[in-house]
């Protein structure tokens, strides 16, 4: 795109329109929108570069992705072909999401499957979704892919309580454990976020509610999302598997107790599916886990609507014949 392009100036208003048409679209960071538009998760991001104390590594992120599920990986190129696809059948799809079954800034493949979307479908927006980790070092290259939403998952800013939630970090090679691990995590995702923000990215954090751990921190959580500048924040119920296998998870009302506390600070989501990392079609309707007939009735649903949609804009005298 050429640098002279007002739209990718994040100070003209051609740049804040077309931000706010983004998130319009969205189905996860606009609650009207997922009834309307859906996303398509490509799984092309299979290693991860932490170890969360809730999570089994056989199966797709738990940060953003439904637990205990395994997600076929595909390669860059099966990916687009994918995207194609789908998109030509499901046109209310706008948006593109790397979403695991790892952490996809710990898998060059993230990058060479938006860089292949982009060129071919440059209308539509390209969302992530990561632990953080690598966000600082990773930024420039989430920009020059044109990635526009970004979901990071921050489950504590006291990397006291963050070290009782990831029991070590890979990084740059080295394995840190505890509190060492930790501190340098926290450190990355709050400067990573901070200049996701500054660069025009439109910031998710998703945040694992954990009884008896980070409970009681929730409110501080959202607190420094508000000063970060993040637009949404998903409070997610722990799914207790692995080491935290024996914590009971929060209730339904519990959850939204945290919600109301944090909304002062941030907008909540409250629709979150919590999503395969190769689900598509709207939030509500899966369908990459519907029948083969099910699929071709939205499909066929889908076609008739753009054929009726034509017929009266090409009546309105709106549309050429
Ligand atoms: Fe996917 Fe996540 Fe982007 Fe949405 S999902 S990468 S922000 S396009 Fe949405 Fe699914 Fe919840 Fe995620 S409902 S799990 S919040
Ligand atoms: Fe598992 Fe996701 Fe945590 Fe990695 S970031 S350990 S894939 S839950």
């Amino acid at each position: 795109m050429p640098e002279d392009n007002p739209i990718n100036d994040i100070n003209s208003p051609e740049f804040e329109e077309g931000l706010l048409r983004k998130i319009a679209e969205h189905p996860c960071y606009d609650r009207k929108a997922q009834h309307k538009y859906g996303r398509i998760h490509l799984a092309v991001a299979p290693s991860c570069n932490i170890q969360c104390n809730f999570c089994v590594r056989e199966f797709d992120c738990v940060n953003e992705s439904r637990p205990g599920v395994t997600s076929k990986v595909l390669t860059p190129q099966e990916a687009l072909e994918k995207t194609r696809q789908v998109l030509t059948d499901y046109p209310f799809i706008k948006v593109v999401g790397i979403a695991g079954p790892g952490d996809p800034l710990a898998n060059k493949e993230t990058f060479e499957t938006f860089e292949l979307i982009k060129n071919e479908f440059p209308e539509l927006t390209l969302c992530m979704s990561t632990n953080g980790l690598l966000l600082p070092e990773k930024l420039e290259d989430i920009l020059r892919v044109g990635v526009s939403t970004l979901t990071v998952t921050i489950n504590a800013i006291d990397p006291e309580i963050q070290a009782k939630i990831v029991d070590h970090i890979v990084y740059h090679g080295k394995v840190y454990r505890g509190i060492e691990g930790s501190r340098i995590q926290v450190k990355n995702q709050l400067e990573g976020v901070k200049a996701a923000v500054d660069a025009g990215i439109v910031v998710k954090v998703n945040t694992v509610l954990i009884p008896g751990i980070n409970d009681k921190h929730i409110v501080e959580i959202a607190r420094k999302l508000n000063e970060l500048g993040v637009y949404i924040m998903n409070i997610m119920p722990l799914i207790n598997q692995g080491v935290f296998a024996s914590i009971e998870p929060p209730t339904a009302e519990e959850r939204k107790a945290a919600q109301q506390a944090c909304e002062p600070y941030v907008l909540q989501m409250r629709h979150c599916r919590q999503c395969r990392a190769d689900a598509y079609g709207l939030l509500s309707q899966d369908m990459s886990q519907m029948s083969e007939e099910r699929r071709k009735l939205i499909k066929m649903q889908t076609k008739e609507d753009v054929e009726r949609a034509r017929k009266v804009l090409k009546e309105n005298g709106k549309e050429k014949a």
